[in-house]
């Protein structure tokens, strides 16, 4: 039997059945321990893992996991931006069902159930470490979007969509005029319940530290560990001085509430091209990745140490595309965070699981993180419950296939505010369009023609997006169109009213 055909015989067995003659150290029960990593805007060409990546990069430690696992070459999340994509993965739903607005704030419903409510109810240990962000509820421990409310035991991190690397004092935060500003914050963190300051260090040291702890302290159990870093989102220059030397760039000074104001102000400043030029950014880029490369090192050491290595289930893989501010590169792929165009939503994307996957092994057909919270159930043995609305199908289930073309293709949608894409084999239409016409891009991201206007790529020939091939495939179009319809009137409710005043306008042009 192969294993294809062995994964359909046992169900969600998998786990519990197909490896039975293994030795869990997880304990008696046999669940693997998962680890999800998520890291906050990389790059797609920033894992030397990839044949595509950039010359400037080196990733030994996510490396390691692809090494020992397997590297998704066409890993998709279900938004260029922070909150609605982890609001996607961690509920194996469209975001857009609940919020049809498709917006930078879905918020997290207590009627949509979470992973970790999921494994929780089975008996895990569920923590979670690093940021928390559903764009809704910040700042407030008693939010469905805080983690102690949707189904995690423990936490220690932010509730916010980006947290200063190093202040992160009580005294700092009490100086501060603006400490929660619209989108930047500073001061403790939370554990739990409580704040917790810290007079020195530096975020992603002690997020893992943390994890470190939490991985000793749970071994005897399975356990449900997310470990979200805020590397690297902006301000991507605030990074140990021994990586900036590394790299070859000077500190700049780190916030002062005494000397600088607003720290909304320091933050605008450090967040875009202009105090920092092009070339430096990419090395800060390169320094802050560096220092979270060696942390997920630790990561993998302390799993190494405890003994758990093979029987821990590692998800480890970027949020949205490489963003247009801090220097990351998406390359081949064109666009960037905050925009559908393929440098958006592709991430880069690695699984390891030892005693239940493939090593060293390469994936190269689509998959969504919306197949996330299937896959943490189908490893831990667990049924997907009826009526559930799931949209994600489980990246174990298709990786371990031994074709990569196992199951008839599933299509891909996304809705980005006013704009949309669906994908379907190599097919791609959208109107993906630079959102952010503030923005000043990189010299790392890939441009192309037009941006906006109904766009047919062929991804396979073409993934840098740059040869619009709507009007020689005007049938591809119309089924693709027509999928999008389908869903977007089953999801959301609706097809947003941009579709019919795009297809006039073009309609008009052509006459
Ligand atoms: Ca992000």
């Amino acid at each position: 039997m192969n294993r294809r055909n062995f994964l359909k015989t046992a169900g969600m067995g998998v786990a519990g059945l197909a490896f039975a003659g293994s030795a869990y150290a997880s304990g008696k029960s046999g669940k693997p321990n998962i680890l999800i990593i998520v890291t906050d805007d990389q790059g797609y060409a920033d894992l030397s893992a990839y044949a595509h990546h950039a010359r400037d990069i080196n990733t030994p430690n996510m490396d390691r996991i692809a090494r020992d696992g397997m590297l998704f070459t066409q890993a998709y999340v279900t938004a260029p931006v922070c909150s609605p994509s982890r609001a996607g993965w961690n509920t194996g739903q469209y975001q857009q069902r609940w919020d049809p607005s498709a917006s930078w704030t879905p918020g997290l419903p207590a009627k949509v159930k979470t992973i970790a409510e999921y494994l929780k109810g089975a008996g895990y240990a569920t923590g979670k470490i690093g940021k928390s962000d559903f764009g809704k509820g910040y700042h407030s421990a008693k939010a469905r979007e805080y983690p102690l409310n949707h189904g995690y035991d423990e936490f220690l991190g932010f509730s916010a969509h980006a947290h200063d690397y190093f202040a992160l004092s009580e005294d700092i935060a009490k100086r501060t005029p603006d400490p929660n500003g619209t989108s930047a914050h500073l001061g403790p963190l939370m554990h739990n319940n409580k704040k917790k300051s810290y007079d020195n260090g530096y975020i992603t040291n002690i997020l893992t530290d943390a994890a470190i702890d939490y991985i000793k302290l749970n071994k005897k159990k399975p356990f449900f560990l997310t470990v979200a870093y805020n590397a690297v989102h902006h301000l991507i220059h605030e990074v140990p001085e021994e990586y900036l030397n590394k790299f070859g760039v000077k500190p700049i000074p780190k916030y002062d509430p005494d000397t600088m104001g607003k720290y909304n102000n320091y933050y605008r400043k450090y967040c875009t091209l202009g105090a920092i030029n092009d070339q430096d950014m990419r090395k800060y880029y390169l320094a802050n990745l560096d220092c979270m490369d060696d942390n997920i090192g630790r990561l993998l050491d302390a799993l190494d140490q405890s003994g758990l290595t093979e029987n821990t289930l590692i998800i480890c893989f970027a949020d949205n595309g490489g963003s247009p501010l801090t220097g990351a590169c998406n390359r081949p792929l064109r666009g960037s965070k905050y925009n559908l165009h393929e440098g958006g939503i592709r991430v880069p994307f690695v699984m390891r699981w030892p005693a239940g996957m493939p090593k060293n092994k390469s994936y190269n057909s689509p998959v969504s993180t919306l197949g996330i919270l299937p896959t943490c159930l189908e490893a831990a043995g667990l049924s997907v419950p009826e009526n559930s609305n799931l949209d994600g199908t489980s990246i174990l289930r298709v990786a371990c296939n031994e074709t990569e073309t196992g199951g008839k293709p599933k299509p891909l949608f996304w809705q980005w505010r006013n704009t949309f894409a669906v994908r379907l084999e190599d097919w791609k239409l959208t109107n993906a369009k630079i959102q952010h016409t503030k923005n000043v891009n990189t010299s790392q991201i890939i441009k192309g023609p037009d941006s906006g206007k109904m766009q047919l790529y062929n991804l396979k020939d073409d993934p840098a997006e740059q040869n619009n091939l709507d009007r020689k495939h005007p049938e591809k179009v119309k089924q693709l169109m027509d999928l999008y319809k389908v869903w977007a009137k089953a999801t959301m409710g609706t097809i947003p009213s941009w579709d019919g005043k795009e297809e006039s306008r073009k309609k008009r042009k052509r006459q």
